[in-house]
């Protein structure tokens, strides 16, 4: 285990001790907290309680370095291995007549060079609001994508709207969140995306619908204006365009520590 590992796994439980001290938690309180633990790793949602907290600080801290676009939530969703997507992301029978959505926009690196060859996996929800690989046994090639930028560094893609989206609410984190919490489960619709070019430092960021629903009260607390894509339309189509500015790569001894 490396030092840093160390240092902040022993800070992590100290600093949860000093809850436990300031509060004067019990044991009745102190095994309702470890049941709700279990529950939540046994309905498999320890990922998606974990990002719902403590997701926006990492992109928070990883923000304060970049110069270029900025971070945002990446979310429990992310696959590897989506299919490379040429024109259409792949649409379910059932899905078709959901209304359309063009992707397009230009990766560059600091300096406004075209950045070609870029890999940006793109993923979103179904028009009911779930992702594919994760939710109702939905094949992994729907609605995920690796979009390849040409030699101006443009890359364009069409695929259906994601919807907003209610995170799963039936299990321990919808309760936690909606019922011992008193707030909601709801996030605006939204298009992830993870971009990677040589030399460059990865982004992972996501957009979001100008006008949206719950564009202003996104439970995981992952917009900001800038993320927010104003209105378009192409042949009654939604544009979303959204360039992706890179930041050089880190130095790889600092990566691998
Ligand atoms: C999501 O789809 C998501 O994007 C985030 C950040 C958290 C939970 C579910
Ligand atoms: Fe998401």
């Amino acid at each position: 285990m490396s030092e840093r590992t160390k240092t902040i796994t022993l800070d992590i439980i100290e600093a949860v001790r000093d809850v436990l001290r300031k509060h004067e938690v019990t044991f009745p309180e102190y095994r309702a907290g470890f049941a709700h633990m279990i529950k939540t790793q046994e309905a498999g949602e320890i990922p998606l309680l974990i990002d719902v907290y403590l997701n926006s600080t990492i992109v928070e801290i990883e923000n304060k370095k970049r110069v270029g676009s900025k971070a945002t939530l990446q979310g429990p969703y992310f696959l590897e291995n989506a299919p490379v997507v040429e024109d259409e992301i792949a649409l379910r029978g059932q899905d078709k007549e959901h209304p359309r959505m063009i992707m397009r926009g230009k990766v560059t690196d600091l300096d406004g060079q075209p950045v070609a060859g870029a890999v940006i996996d793109v993923w979103h929800s179904t028009p009911d609001g779930k992702y594919s690989g994760i939710h109702d046994d939905i094949p992994m090639e729907f609605y995920r994508g690796k979009l390849v930028t040409d030699e101006d560094g443009n890359y364009e893609a069409r695929s259906i709207l994601p919807v907003p989206y209610q995170i799963p609410n039936t299990g321990p984190t919808g309760e936690l969140l909606e019922k011992h919490l008193d707030y909601h489960s709801w996030r605006p619709a939204h298009i992830h995306y993870w971009v990677h070019a040589d030399g460059l430092r990865d982004l992972i960021t996501q957009a979001y619908f100008e006008g949206g629903d719950w564009v202003d009260d996104d439970c995981c607390d992952g917009v900001d204006d800038e993320f927010i894509v104003a209105e378009a339309f192409e042949d009654g189509v939604r544009v979303m365009e959204v360039d992706f500015r890179l930041d050089p790569a880190l130095a790889v001894a600092k990566a691998a520590e």
